[in-house]
């Protein structure tokens, strides 16, 4: 297990639509374990392997409380099969856009098929945090991010302040080396 560093906005990487994973095997079981120690560690409720610069089609969740069991699930290949038209307002946040909130209108319920490690097929319904996580989720694998749900003034506001921070990191970087 590793600890992988977490890619941030405006990282290109997170824009890479990812590819199925066609074999379960030990490579995907080793990604699986980097996404779990990478997600606690953040801390974070999910993780797709697109932000650890893997764009495979796999994302980890754990919505178990700090004085709880975890409950690590993970979803390999997984796709919307149904989203209602009820929508739901939930305050996201993004691993890869540190310290950004901000509410997003997504369905309410959404019913997602997927694999899991042994590659059993399974379907489950979402609702409240469980359904905007792993649209969130499944969006990180499509290429999109939760700051395209919100206003352009806004999300032009925090890529500006992002590759701002990026370009400073990079110079701070040179400098040292020098
Ligand atoms: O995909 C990611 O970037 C992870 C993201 C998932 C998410 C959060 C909120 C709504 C939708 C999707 C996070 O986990 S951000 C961190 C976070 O929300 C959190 C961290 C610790 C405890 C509780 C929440
Ligand atoms: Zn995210």
């Amino acid at each position: 297990m590793a600890l992988r560093e977490i890619l941030k906005l405006p990282d290109k990487r997170l824009r890479l639509v990812s590819e199925p994973v066609k074999r379960i095997d030990a490579g995907i079981r080793a990604l699986v374990a980097d996404m779990f120690e990478t997600m606690y560690d953040a801390p974070g409720i999910g993780l797709a392997a697109v932000q650890i610069g893997v764009a495979k089609r796999v994302v980890t969740v754990d919505l178990s409380k700090k004085d709880e069991a975890q409950e690590p699930r993970v979803f390999i290949n997984p796709e919307i099969t149904f989203a209602s038209a009820e929508t739901a307002i939930h305050e996201e946040g993004c691993l890869s856009i540190p310290e950004f909130y901000e509410e997003v209108e997504r369905p309410l319920q959404v019913k997602v098929k997927y694999l899991d490690l042994d590659g059993k097929a399974h379907e489950v319904e979402a609702e409240g945090l469980f359904a905007t996580c792993l649209q969130h989720e499944i969006d990180h694998i499509n290429g999109v991010l939760f700051i395209d749900h919100i206003s352009k003034l806004k999300r032009d506001r925090v890529i500006k302040k992002f590759t701002k921070a990026a370009k400073a990191e990079k110079t701070t970087k040179k400098k040292v080396e020098a």
